[in-house]
């Protein structure tokens, strides 16, 4: 089976498309053969082929399916990019772009990334051979010590998950491009809305759709992304031999989540400003993470590297062990305590003993992942219903 070259949308020129129409049309075209508006859900396994090879370039849903091809056209589009793949989870993408490489290699990485990423580079992928430095990369120089010929992927994550680190994808991508290393940036909490990663020289975007891309908790996916012809061939080849496809039921909800992100990625970003702000003098909080903030470290970065600063934010409460933590954080109405992000709730987490609980205690306390540390993802309700549930919780 080759690579697919089927499309159901064969005449769009998404380059001249703005975000907003492009989040609602590109890969999308009325159904041939009815006239469907929607992109029909394929429910199907297998293609008919009238004699061996000879189809329409859909041979097997592992490898290819019609509603997951323009959702994949979609993502790409709205990464200004031509290849886009989508994987049955983040974590199903990451490991793809691992698999990339080759026992022996190695890896540069952040010093503060979600913990299942963490997890799959330490526990799966250092049993291969596959050696990862982790740094802080706030300043992309500090990176130099570590090169070497052995050197093959450069993999961040910007605003970095929990602690919010904003990394310069122009200043690391100008390393990577000069050691001919591959960089991938995972995009997920900006969303394509506000960075579009490989105009700043990256080489492929990983985003988990399940968060902003999906936007409703409901579906669990991942995705690549790239322009570079090679790599999407090298990546797509790892995605059918390997298998982590999502089916077209979940392709179908995102394309659907997908034509208001634009719409949910302003209000997040509306909602999260007036929550940093009224957090940042709060009593009850100690430290805040929140890129929009001109005392942030990276604050002049995140200006020039994104559109807007998003609805992610991370405190520290004061004088509050794990006790103490655990009462807040069980003690919200609107918000809910859960792990994930990106949907239209808000929801709030306890990365030390929730999505970074695979991290080593003193790794994760190193960068600030400290037991007394809350992650708000802000949602799109009401502002005054989220800020009275926070006066009430941080009580
Ligand atoms: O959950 P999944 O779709 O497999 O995506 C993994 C992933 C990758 N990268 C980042 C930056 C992420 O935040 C995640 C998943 N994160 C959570 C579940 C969380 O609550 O942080």
């Amino acid at each position: 089976m080759s690579v697919c070259n089927a499309s159901l949308s064969s005449h769009q020129n998404t380059t001249k498309m703005k975000f907003a129409t492009k989040a609602i049309h590109a890969g999308q075209e009325p159904d041939p053969t009815t006239g469907a508006v929607m992109t029909p859900i394929y429910q199907t396994s297998t293609y008919w082929q009238k004699s061996p090879g000879d189809n329409k370039g859909y041979e097997y849903s592992r490898g290819t399916n019609p509603t997951r091809k323009a959702l994949e056209d979609c993502l790409a589009a709205l990464e200004n990019a031509k290849f886009g793949l989508a994987f049955s989870s983040g974590m199903g993408a990451t490991d793809a772009v691992l698999k990339l490489l080759q026992p022996g290699d190695e890896v540069i990485t952040g010093n503060d990334l979600y913990g299942g990423s963490y997890r799959i580079f330490t526990k799966i992928f250092t049993k291969y051979g596959i050696k990862f430095h982790f740094l802080d990369l706030s300043n992309p120089e500090n990176m130099r010590p570590y090169l070497n010929e052995k050197t093959k992927l450069v993999w961040i994550e910007t605003p970095t998950n929990p602690t919010m680190q904003i990394i310069d994808i122009e200043g690391v991508a100008k390393i990577t491009k000069e050691k001919n290393l591959i960089l991938t940036v995972d995009n997920t909490f900006a969303s394509p809305y506000l960075q579009n990663p490989i105009d700043l020289g990256a080489d492929i975007v990983m985003h988990s759709v399940t968060k902003y891309i999906g936007g409703h908790s409901d579906v669990v996916m991942g995705a690549l992304i790239t322009n570079d012809e090679a790599l999407y061939k090298d990546l797509w080849f790892v995605y059918n031999a390997c298998g982590a496809t999502p089916g077209p039921q979940d392709a179908f909800l995102v394309l659907r989540g997908i034509k208001t992100l634009h719409l949910r990625m302003k209000a997040h970003c509306e909602n999260g400003e007036k929550i940093a702000h009224y957090l940042k003098n709060h009593p009850k909080v100690d430290k805040i993470y929140w890129p929009g903030f001109e005392d942030h470290p990276n604050f002049e970065v995140a200006k020039r590297q994104m559109r807007g600063f998003g609805g992610m934010i991370s405190i520290t409460l004061k004088d509050a062990d794990l006790q103490e933590t655990f009462r807040i954080a069980s003690n919200f109405s609107v918000f809910t305590l859960a792990e994930s992000l990106g949907g239209v709730e808000s929801l709030i987490n306890h990365p030390a003993t929730m999505t970074h609980g695979s991290i080593p205690k003193e790794e994760r306390e190193k960068v600030g992942v400290t037991d007394n540390l809350l992650r708000l993802s802000v949602g799109v309700e009401d502002i005054d219903d989220l800020l009275e549930d926070l006066e009430n919780a941080l009580k």
